[in-house]
């Protein structure tokens, strides 16, 4: 398809440009991660992410990350396979947390890191920072003044960039150089999060993005980021660039976009699923194309999976005709026995998963 074509040639091209004698650009973890995804993009091929996969799963979760070889997965306990992408969550390490929002301890997050990009896979990092200005989590939003106070002249400035970003850096710095597609301050086309639509204008939100940007890839010097910008569904392509922080800081196009089971039940609410999705990638694939940027669905799934051919049945119809890098469903939680987004080993519907880890363009890690 177009789409594909169309990236195909800018995939041939950043291959001419890093061959050729003359340009020779240093060639960085971020580049070598960019060439690859597009390789992919380039042969039709989605790659498949779980947030979490290796840290802990259904009604289960790695107790001694120091002794323990990260090789569960419920994905793998499904397919035999581990997915392509692994999610991981930063969120609490600003406050300089031992683990994350989700109790996971950031050094086994660091692991799961380096296991999987060992095994071949790539990684994808979010990040839930808590509220700065009112003490509450991402999610409270009480105030339409949080943005602003960390911005330059704010009064959390000095923390934004001396504690939490410093923090933010800390870790990412100590990946060794594994290249990671950083996602933050995501869905801000919603207003659930403190950084979103309501409650912040666009130039601050814009300024938020640019300045987490200057401070990791300028004044730390990180080569191994790639930039992710992920609005939610629901939006126009002219929201959806509303608040885009411009070429030099964004390098894949993101959507978030999840199936919720409405009182009109499974069929239809699919049905409305893969129909946004479709309107939305159509527009993603037009604006990837003419800023020469990826596109991935950075978040999606069905909670529960109560739709037994989920997969085959719908959301692989829905991206298949899109140069869609990678679609990755959200976290199993070992604690909410109804919080999960992929199969587990004993899960009734897993047959469908199974056919689509099997299909030919989509992709998972073979070691
Ligand atoms: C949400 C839920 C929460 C979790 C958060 C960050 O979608 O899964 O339970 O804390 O993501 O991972």
């Amino acid at each position: 398809m177009t789409g594909i074509r169309t990236l195909t040639l800018l995939a041939g091209t950043l291959l001419a440009a890093c061959s050729s004698a003359d340009r020779k650009p240093a060639e960085t973890p971020k580049d070598r991660l960019v060439h690859t995804l597009f390789t992919h993009v380039e042969k039709g091929e989605i790659l498949y992410g779980h947030q979490d996969d290796l840290c802990y799963g259904h009604a289960w979760k790695v107790e001694d990350w120091e002794s323990d070889d990260l090789t569960r997965s419920d994905v793998k306990a499904v397919t035999g396979r581990y997915p392509a992408v692994l999610g991981v969550e930063l969120g609490g390490i600003e406050m300089g947390n031992k683990a994350s929002l989700d109790s996971v301890d950031f050094n086994l997050i660091r692991k799961a890191v380096l296991t999987h990009a060992e095994r071949g896979g790539i990684v994808t990092v979010s990040w839930h920072p808590r509220n700065p200005l009112t003490g509450g989590d991402a999610w409270d939003v009480s105030s339409d003044r949080v943005v602003k106070s960390l911005l330059e002249g704010g009064e959390l400035h000095g923390l934004f960039m001396d504690t939490w970003l410093k923090r933010l850096g800390d870790f990412l710095e100590s990946l060794e150089g594994t290249p990671v597609i950083f996602r933050p301050w995501h869905e801000s086309s919603a207003s659930w999060f403190w950084w979103g639509s309501k409650l912040c204008s666009e130039q601050d939100y814009r300024e938020l993005f640019r300045t987490t940007w200057t401070y990791l890839v300028k004044a730390r010097g990180l080569t191994n980021l790639l930039w992710c910008y992920s609005p939610n569904s629901g939006v126009s392509a002219e929201e959806y660039m509303s608040r885009y922080p411009g070429d030099e800081f964004v390098d894949i196009l993101g959507l978030d976009h999840y199936e919720f089971i409405g009182p009109d039940g499974l069929g239809e609410s699919g049905a409305r699923f893969a129909q946004e999705l479709k309107r939305s990638l159509t527009f993603l694939n037009v604006l990837a194309t003419d800023h020469h940027k990826l596109m991935c669905l950075s978040e999606t799934g069905l909670e529960s999976l109560s739709d037994p051919e989920w997969w085959t049945g719908v959301l692989y119809p829905a991206v298949k005709d899109f140069p869609v890098a990678y679609v990755l469903t959200w976290r199993n939680a070992c604690d909410k026995p109804l919080h999960f987004y992929a199969p587990w080993e004993g899960f009734e519907n897993a047959s469908d998963f199974e056919a689509f880890s099997k299909l030919e363009n989509i992709v998972f890690l073979n070691n």
